[in-house]
């Protein structure tokens, strides 16, 4: 095709563009969807992380990895897909208020997704309001809340109140770089999982 003039990003910085077509030409040669996931994708963001921290790269930068991500989650979706019809339960997910994150609550999703669920994707910046009314439309939903800042850990809490303040039977699931086991206990949820296969697992034990 055309070459793009238009490219917003510096010319040594085009990575981001070829994210996609990557993971196809892996996925052709019989890479499996998990192994381009577990040892290609995530161990990149996570030397995104470490530059970011260290000062090496910046807000930018770690937006087209972001991107890229996408893009390649994009091929990757129909291989961890499930067939439909055959759905277990359904699986309410969302960012907390204030966290824009949502790279690894769009992994959750997608996992749970392909291992059979109906998936409620609420995005980012989402208010215990918003993950209650949803929950009322699908009362035996469970609900996953994901959270990357520790700043947003406060808010998870507090969404997690307020949803079993509301009904104390609905289930809550919590993860994120920043949660563990004994916040999760702490605030009174249901399960923590460092990983979407431990949410995943969860699900299976509980609802299907
Ligand atoms: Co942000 N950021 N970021 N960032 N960012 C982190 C989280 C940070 C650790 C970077 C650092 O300093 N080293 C740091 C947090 C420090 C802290 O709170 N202790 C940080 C910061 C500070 C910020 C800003 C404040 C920066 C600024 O503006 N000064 C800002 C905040 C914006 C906001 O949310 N309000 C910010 C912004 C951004 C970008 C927008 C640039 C971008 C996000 C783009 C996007 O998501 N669309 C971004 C990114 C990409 C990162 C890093 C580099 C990568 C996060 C990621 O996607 N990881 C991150 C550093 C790092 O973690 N390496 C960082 C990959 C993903 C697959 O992992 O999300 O952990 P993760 O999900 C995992 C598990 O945690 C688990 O499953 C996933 C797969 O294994 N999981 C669950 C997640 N949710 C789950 C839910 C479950 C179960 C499992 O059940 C429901």
């Amino acid at each position: 095709g055309k070459i793009n003039k238009q490219s917003p990003y510096p010319p040594n910085m085009k990575d981001q563009e070829g994210a996609g077509e990557l993971t196809g030409q892996l996925l052709d040669q019989g890479v499996s969807a998990d192994d381009i996931l577990q040892k290609a994708l995530i161990v990149g963001m996570e030397r995104v992380g470490v530059k970011f921290r260290e000062n090496k790269v910046f807000v930018p930068q770690v937006l087209m990895s972001a991107k890229a991500m996408d893009a390649a989650m994009i091929q990757l979706k129909p291989h961890f897909a499930n067939n439909p019809g055959s759905q277990k339960g359904t699986f309410i997910i969302g960012t907390v208020e204030g966290d824009l994150h949502d790279i690894g609550k769009n992994l959750v999703s997608m996992m749970v997704e392909g291992n059979g669920y109906e998936v409620i994707d609420l995005g980012t910046n989402v208010k215990a309001e918003v993950f209650i009314e949803a929950a009322e439309k699908n009362p035996k939903a469970v609900i996953g809340l994901s959270a990357l800042l520790t700043t947003t850990m406060n808010n998870m809490e507090k969404i997690t109140i307020a949803i079993k303040k509301h009904n104390k039977n609905t289930t809550v699931c919590v993860g994120g770089a920043p949660v563990n086991q004994e916040f999760c206990e702490r605030i009174g949820a249901d399960n923590y999982s460092p990983d979407p296969q431990g949410t995943v697992e969860f699900l299976n034990r509980t609802v299907a």
